[in-house]
């Protein structure tokens, strides 16, 4: 099973991948800076690469956050999550059902699942087979081809979502501070991150966002 309230805490600053936005920065050093500087947890999500290439980025991210033992998702790809025997799977609502997934990767596996309504985050909430969701997107992104939920469905899940969840979509340093204000004690973020001159200085400058 797993250990929600470990997971409570990998969740905190949790980033998700995407080389088209690292441009040619060296992908490996790039998520290892972030690391180094205070993300939690890592998700392999490259919208663009499949194959070989995906599964040899999924083999060494495996080995990077072994490494830093930060725990390591793998987005829609259960077969490759099994190979690499990343912590577990990410899947959005077109996905497979998690019920499916959870027969697949077996109880010792997270899986996390995006959800962008209150009728999907209930639904997550009494299925014991999602550990944990996505909810958003709060603010508009350019990452992801979806439209924003705004600030209510944030507000919602945190006073009737007893299960962890992390804000996701537009969340920025500048903003921030608005999605703590109404409760989100956990971040995903993707450009704000990937996209910065100094990803060691802006996953720092996050992180201490919630020691203050
Ligand atoms: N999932 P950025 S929003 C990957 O709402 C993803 O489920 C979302 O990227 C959801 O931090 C999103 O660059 C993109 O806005 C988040």
């Amino acid at each position: 099973m797993i250990n929600k309230d470990k997971l409570k805490k990998d969740l905190k600053l949790y980033l998700v991948t995407d080389s088209k936005i690292l441009k040619d920065r060296d992908f490996y050093k790039c998520i290892e800076d972030a690391i180094k500087s205070g993300v939690t947890m890592v998700q392999l999500r490259e919208k663009n690469t499949d194959g070989k290439e995906f599964l040899e980025k999924a083999i060494k991210l495996r080995e990077l956050t072994n490494k830093y033992n930060v725990t390591f998702v793998i987005n829609d790809r259960i077969d490759i999550a099994m190979l690499v025997d990343a912590d577990g799977v990410h899947i959005g609502q077109e996905d497979m059902h998690p019920d499916d997934v959870r027969k697949l990767i077996g109880d010792n596996k997270i899986i996390g699942l995006s959800t962008h309504s209150e009728k999907q985050g209930m639904e997550a909430y009494k299925n014991p087979n999602v550990d944990y969701i996505g909810v958003g997107p709060i603010f508009p992104t350019t990452t992801k081809d979806t439209t924003p939920v705004g600030l209510g469905y944030l507000e919602y899940a945190v006073k009737n979502l007893d299960l962890p969840f992390v804000a996701i979509g537009g969340i920025k340093a500048h903003n921030i501070d608005a999605i703590i204000a109404k409760g989100a004690q956990r971040v995903c973020l993707v450009s704000e991150i990937v996209g910065a001159d100094s990803i060691s200085d802006m996953a720092r400058n996050l992180q201490e966002k919630f020691n203050k």
